[in-house]
């Protein structure tokens, strides 16, 4: 991108910094201040004309430099790089929001320029039992039109896994992906999943969701056929039950561990004498933990490229649900699906951590307390005071403002360290080197889970909600129309 670009987006950056308050609302502080002052001195009407011409020709400057930026980044582009810059600010995006395509659009470049091929991603996924897999899902398919990767497969698995499946496979129709593969997986764990009112209701996205799926062992099979045919490697994403990559490994170990080029993987890990365990207090290895533990038992034995990202990072790189609502005015359905999912879900979800019996709740740990101080932002109500009564059931909703989107991390991950760096987010905190004694062989892996800064958490956040607003108001609204 040339300087002028750049200006404009820091331009960009700072007015952003100037219009938004910490709870997202516009909150043009430093020109209500003014006026406030302004207000108190009634009689100094020469000052007041002077300060609204001040602020007038301000404001008028702030809009003259942003348009000769974009202008000038416009005009420095070649005629591909214009139609994107000019695509991109035509998706009503804000001007930080456009700065992050327009830093994604220079990787996509220099990636064209290095002939880098586009990272093939197979998804395994429980979609709809979780907003997140879904809001993942939408980054998958920005960075899919962006060429960092190539959705090879999407596999859905957990109880009805069937059902998830035509719920990606309708998603990825409505974000003009309708001819990447997706099948349906195993039931993801022994035991029972209670799956919940919200997960599918509102969730026919497009025509043709009604199509027959296969399953999701033919369809593994088929593209690590088709890697080894290519002699290319492939980038697992995983984001639910492990179940399905084990048995697939176990029955196909050669191929497994010659085409596959990474393992990312949402859930948690223990560390310890070199052997990473599976934490078994992540959902993701809690469905079989024991599947989980084989995993990854594989994943060292063969010494494969493994991330994993735990829910530590994601809490403090949640997003203010004023995302999900613009998601909703962005008219597409997916938009409306996720914010009334996110509030449906959450309600439910505080609903089991004030549960007296811990067994009841989604995790021992997580009561009324927890997901108040993790979800809400209860304790910042105005004049907040002990002795409070708590919130009961849907009382909670107008505190639910933090939106944890635990499975985009790794979805960020899986597009390669040039996209994840780009806007300096220091997501992957922690990186080791492990050797397996005997075998001769390296294991790498790194785990996201120490707390980032809040500088890190914001441009994260601000990552996340770009691309989620990009997908659900730019390119794929095209399809959507149709
Ligand atoms: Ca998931």
């Amino acid at each position: 991108m040339s300087r002028f670009g750049r200006a404009g987006i820091e331009h960009g950056r700072e007015g952003e910094r100037r219009g938004k308050g910490s709870d997202g609302r516009t909150d043009r502080r430093s020109s209500r201040g003014e006026a406030a002052r302004v207000e108190r001195r009634p009689r100094c009407n020469a000052r007041r004309g002077h300060l609204e011409r001040s602020s007038v020709l301000f404001h008028a400057l702030e809009a003259s430099f942003l348009f000769l930026g974009l202008l000038l980044l416009v005009t420095s582009y070649n005629a591909k790089e214009v139609s994107s810059a000019e695509q991109f600010m035509s998706m009503g995006l804000s001007q930080r929001e456009l700065g992050v395509y327009l830093k994604l659009e220079e990787v996509s470049q220099r990636r064209k320029e290095n002939n880098q091929v586009p990272r093939p991603v197979v998804v395994i996924t429980d979609v709809g039992k979780d907003y997140d897999d879904l809001a993942a899902l939408v980054v998958l398919s920005e960075f899919h039109h962006f060429g960092f990767i190539e959705l090879r497969a999407v596999v859905a698995n957990l109880i009805p896994a069937e059902k998830r499946a035509h719920l990606a496979k309708a998603a990825l129709e409505s974000l003009g992906l309708g001819d990447v593969p997706v099948a349906f997986g195993t039931r993801g764990s022994p035991d029972d999943h209670e799956v919940l009112d919200h997960e599918f209701k509102g969730a026919e996205f497009s025509r043709g969701a009604s199509v027959e799926l296969e399953n999701g062992k033919a369809l593994l099979t088929r593209v690590y056929q088709t890697a080894k045919e290519k002699d290319e490697k492939l980038y697992l994403l995983c984001l639910s039950s492990l179940q399905d990559i084990f048995e697939f490994a176990s029955a196909n170990t050669d191929l497994v561990v010659k085409y596959t080029a990474e393992v990312h993987m949402q859930g948690g890990v223990s560390e310890n004498e070199h052997n990473l365990k599976p934490d078994g207090n992540a959902a993701n290895n809690r469905f079989n933990l024991d599947a989980a533990v084989e995993w990854y038992l594989f994943i060292q034995r063969h010494a494969i490229r493994s991330h994993i990202y735990t829910k530590n990072a994601a809490f403090i790189a949640s997003l203010d649900s004023g995302v999900f609502k613009e998601l909703a005015a962005t008219g597409h359905p997916i938009g409306a699906y996720l914010r009334r999912v996110q509030v449906e879900q959450d309600v439910a979800f505080y609903k089991r951590a004030c549960e007296s019996d811990p067994g009841k709740r989604f995790a021992p740990f997580m009561d009324q307390t927890w997901f108040l101080d993790h979800k809400t932002n209860w304790h910042l109500r105005p004049h907040p005071s002990e002795g409070d009564t708590l919130p009961v059931g849907e009382e909670v909703i107008p505190y639910l403002t933090k939106i944890v989107l635990y499975d985009v991390l790794a979805a960020l991950g899986v597009a390669g360290d040039d996209v994840v760096d780009v806007l300096k987010n220091d997501i992957k905190v922690e990186s080791e080197v492990l050797g397996e004694s005997g075998s001769g062989k390296t294991m790498h892996y790194s785990v996201t889970n120490k707390p980032v800064t809040s500088e890190d958490a914001d441009r994260i956040s601000l990552e996340v909600a770009s691309l989620l607003k990009g997908a659900l108001s730019g390119r794929s609204k095209s399809v959507d129309s149709q």
